[in-house]
Parts: C-alpha cells; structure tokens; sequence
C-alpha cells in the first residue's frame, strides 16, 4: 500500500493518521498490490507482485510485529524467491550459549533497516518476492531429531525454488541446510566466514555440535572441496596446523592475518574466479568480525575483522549463483547493546542485496 500510496502524498499523509488503518498499512502483501494498476507506479522490473515493507517515513519503526525487515510473515515459502528463516538453537554451543534466542533478537533490531542499498544501489524489493517464513520447530532437547527438522523444512524451501537466509541458531545449523542443498544442487561451493573452521571430528564424544559442522559436510560430499574458502580464521589452537585438515580437503584458507589491515575486495575477486558459475552457499558466522564490533557470540576471538570487511566479502559475492546463506551464532544474553544483532541485520540484508536476479539503479 505504501508503494501504491508513493505517488500520492496528501492521500498517504491522511491516511496514516488514521489509527484504525494501520494494521493494513503494516505490509504490502503481493495479494492485495495486485488490485489495480495504481498500486505499482514506480516499478520497472518485472510485472510479478512485491512484497514491499512499510517505510519508517510513514510507519514509525517501533510498531508492528516484529518479523525480519518489517516484511510479510507466511507459513510456507510457495511462491517466495527469497525467505528469512529462523533456526534457534545452541543446543550444538560448545561455551557460552544463548544463541536460541539470535532469531528473535535479529528480527527485532531489523526494524533499522530500509528497503534500498545505498552503497550498491541494490533494489531487492523490486527485484524478488521476499518473506519471513518463521522459524523451525526445533527440538530443545535432541540436537540429532533438531537436525532432521533442519533437514526437512529446508527440503521443502528448496523444493518451492526459493532462497533461504538462515538466521541463527549456533553453527550445527550450516550441515543440516547443506545436506538439504547438497540434495537439490549436488556439491556446492561454499564461503565459509568464521574465526574458526568448525572441522573438528569429535567434541566431547559427540560428532553433531558447533564446531563439527564442515567436517560432516565433507564426509558426506555435500561440498565441492574445491570451491570452497574460508575467511577470518584465528585463535589458540589445540594443535599448531589447526587448519591443515582443511587445506588437505583443498579448501582455500584465508587466515585472518591475510585480512588485516586492508580491503578484501581483491580476495573476493579471486573468490569468484574460485567459485565460478557453479551453486554457491555462504556460511557467515558473527564470531568472524571483531568482538568490538559483534561481542555478543559464542566463542569470541580477539583481532577480527572488521564491519567493512564484512560487507566487503558479502558484496564480493554479487554474480555468484547463491543458492543459500546462514547468519549464526549471534547470542543476545552477551549482546548488551544490541549492536551485535544490528550488525547480523545488516549482513543479511547486504547478503539478499547481491541475490541471483537482483536490480541494481
Ligand atoms: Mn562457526
């Protein structure tokens, strides 16, 4: 409605003013933007109806229900291009847990965002169908039957064409999905962003948990080891070639040292050359960034990257064929600004924003 109502400002200006309709003016849903031509003025991409959220500019921020990025909630992904999709769990956290409650944290600080990228002139609104589908019913007391959920809800999202943008949930998350990928696309490429690589066989006696992830992914060849890089890796370690097992799948390791102290939009161009045309996911954990930028996480390490760097390998995957993306790990117990969940809200905006199909002004 407030695309429609874009043109129009005297009728907008009435019309937020009155109370009553502001529960209508709270989503533009792609049903009723389809009464009459009026409704999409501006839209030059596509005849296929938007979902559209509702601008601060007219709806202050702090009303409505809160789901990711103000946009239309549904139960399913049919007809959807792109879904935000919850996974709360940290049933998988090695140390400080909390990262169960990273959906509903993320979706409530998402009332910042907007609907256009300044920086790249993305338009995803008028580019994709978009929608927070909810989360999955996880099982708070069984890791294993939790990833089989994993595993089905996502089959289902996959099966309808649309793209999910995970929103954790601690890192166990990224091999259910994968194998719910891996099952539609074959072995994929993967952009692993993390301070750790989460290649460990055993923890504790168990194989299912946050630091196993990747691992299991090899072992059940939902990878193409190939394409494969993983950026920002750090800390102590429990042995001095921590991330050999990973080179010897022939994975590229880029260890944070490479990082400092400069852009990564050079990295990211041989990225994509390492990526190619082939299906793509990307894996995003917060701890990645610095913990002065992202505190609120599970096994924080000092001397990260940064925020900007952060966009930076997001926006280096623009032209890629990504067919998936998580954000995890943000816990919002030892978030006490929130700016952690603010900042997962903007890296998974910016990772919708370079979406196959996407529109750029
Ligand atoms: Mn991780």
């Amino acid at each position: 409605m407030f695309t429609a109502l874009r043109g129009c400002p005297r009728l907008l200006s009435t019309t937020t003013r009155c109370f009553s309709l502001l529960p209508r003016l709270q989503w533009v849903s792609r049903a009723s933007e389809g009464r009459g031509s009026s409704r999409t003025p501006d839209r030059k991409c596509s005849a296929k109806h938007f979902n559209v959220p509702p601008s601060a500019e007219y709806i202050a921020r702090v009303t409505g229900i809160p789901t990711m990025a103000k946009l239309p909630y549904q139960d399913t992904a049919d007809g959807l291009d792109a879904a935000f999709i919850g996974v709360p769990i940290d049933t998988g956290t090695a140390y400080r847990p909390g990262a169960r409650f990273g959906p509903r944290q993320i979706r409530m600080e998402s009332a910042v965002l907007r609907s256009y990228n300044s920086g790249t002139r993305a338009a995803p609104y008028e580019s994709l169908v978009v929608a927070d589908i909810g989360d999955v019913n996880v099982n708070v007391y069984d890791l294993k039957d939790t990833c089989r959920r994993i595993r089905e809800t996502y089959r289902k999202v996959l099966a309808s064409g649309c793209i999910p943008l995970t929103m954790g949930g601690d890192h166990t998350i990224s091999y259910p999905i994968l194998q719910a990928v891996a099952e539609k696309y074959g072995p994929v490429g993967l952009i692993h962003v993390d301070a750790h690589p989460d290649t460990s066989d055993v923890v504790l006696g168990e194989k299912i948990g946050n630091a196993t992830p990747f691992r299991r992914c090899v072992e059940d060849g939902l990878l193409d080891c190939k394409r494969v890089v993983q950026i920002g890796l750090r800390g102590s370690a429990y042995s001095a070639d921590s991330f050999e097992w990973s080179r010897a799948q022939g994975f590229r390791v880029v260890q944070v040292e490479e990082c400092w102290f400069k852009s990564l939009a050079p990295l990211m161009d041989e990225v994509r050359s390492q990526m190619g045309s082939g299906p793509v996911y990307m894996s995003f954990d917060i701890d990645a960034l610095d913990p002065s930028f992202a505190p609120g996480t599970g096994v924080p390490e000092i001397a990260g990257l940064t925020s900007i760097q952060g966009v930076e390998i997001i926006r280096g995957c623009r032209g890629l064929s990504l067919v998936g993306c998580d954000l995890v790990e943000v816990s919002p117990p030892y978030d006490t600004t929130g700016n952690t969940a603010v900042t997962a809200v903007n890296l998974l905006f910016e990772m919708l924003c370079v979406l196959p199909n996407m529109k750029y002004y």
